[in-house]
């Protein structure tokens, strides 16, 4: 069954390459989800990123008690294509015309493979899109705030398994120095934690060595022995096998789609390992974005609405320790009572 309200897969005028808007639900709002521009071995597995991208997407907005739905684009790129400034500037305005033909159901806004330049030209053509640079109004890059939320739930979890917030002195392993997990891992290393880190690009290492951390194979960085492990790169990063090499107390990391399968979550909680689904640690770039573009809120309050996260992140842990559940469980559940009351005809209830 298609769970989805609505799925545009067109082949870009101008580009020629297959353009996909998935938009999973709009029980909450407009639906809201970044634009990634990626490759993959064949156009359908962008389709498929698309379609758990953007119901990961719903999710996330629900738990973080925001009106937003959720939707994702996808560009699929084939493997090894290089896009030259004016291929991308193509593939751009075949996403902006797609967008803007949805009439406001959805907003995009960055992911993996665009920033805020690639916003600002998707403006030129459509007013539905996030974090173009503050010059031209947009709130700007998300990822600094993406990297503070997770920071946000990273203290949550400390505080549950050492009784202090404070990373100082714990051990971290940061998977991925992308836009966010370097900017994290300067969180990290600001504070006092011991990191180890990876890339796939092995340019990053310099990254790693400015900040005085460890480096790991990309493959090996998972069975780190730290306390916390951060997946802040692709998804799937954890898989049935890789679970069982795990030697950290908790997974937790801005990374979207973390989990090979959904079991994995139940394997980890078996384990005594606890994992914050990603779609709660994650949260912190659309948070900022929407509260300061939609809800006019000032840079301060918004900022006080990602380091929520942290409340966030405790009282799932609270309740899925209280109810025999796990957090991946709770988390499911709290997004669920909030979907159901939004399209409860007796109108919203305090869910
Ligand atoms: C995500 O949180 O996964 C995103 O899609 C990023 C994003 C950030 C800001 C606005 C819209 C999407």
């Amino acid at each position: 069954m298609l769970d989805h309200e609505q799925v545009v897969v067109r082949t870009g005028r101008r580009s020629r390459l297959p353009v996909i808007v998935a938009v999973h639900s709009t029980a909450l709002g407009p639906a809201a989800g970044g634009l990634r521009l990626w490759h993959y071995p064949d156009w359908r597995d962008g389709l498929t990123d698309a379609l758990r991208l953007s119901a990961a997407m719903t999710a996330k907005f629900a738990v973080a008690g925001l009106p937003s739905g959720g939707g994702k684009a996808v560009v699929a790129l084939p493997e090894g294509a290089v896009l030259e400034p004016e291929r991308r500037g193509a593939v751009l305005e075949d996403v902006a015309d797609t967008i803007e033909s949805l009439g406001g159901t959805y907003t995009t806004g960055p992911d993996v493979g665009t920033g805020p330049d690639d916003m600002a030209v998707i403006g030129r053509t459509t007013p539905h899109v996030f974090c173009r640079p503050a010059r031209l109004g947009g709130s700007g890059d998300s990822s600094p705030h993406t990297a503070r939320g997770t920071l946000a739930a990273l203290r949550a979890v400390g505080r549950r398994l050492y009784g202090t917030g404070r990373l100082d002195g714990r051990r971290l392993a940061v998977a991925g120095l992308g836009r966010v997990g370097a900017g994290l891992a300067r969180l990290l290393a600001a504070e006092g934690a011991a990191l180890t880190v990876t890339d796939v690009d092995p340019a990053k290492r310099r990254i790693g060595d400015e900040l005085g951390a460890d480096w790991a194979a990309p493959d090996e960085i998972h069975a780190a022995d730290v306390d916390i492990v951060v997946p802040a790169a692709l998804g799937s990063f954890l898989t049935r096998n890789g679970v069982a090499e795990l030697r950290c107390r908790a997974v937790v990391g801005p990374a979207n789609n973390q989990l090979a399968t959904p079991d994995v979550a139940d394997l980890l909680h078996r384990r005594g390992i606890v994992w914050v689904p990603d779609y709660v640690a994650s949260a912190g770039g659309v948070i900022h974005a929407v509260s300061v573009e939609v809800h006019r809120l000032a840079a301060e309050e918004a900022r006080a609405r990602v380091d929520a996260i942290e409340d966030t992140v405790s009282e799932l842990l609270h309740t899925a320790e209280s109810r025999g559940r796990t957090p991946a469980q709770a988390a499911d559940e709290l997004a669920r009572r909030r979907l159901d009351a939004a399209s409860d005809p007796a109108g919203p209830s305090a869910a």
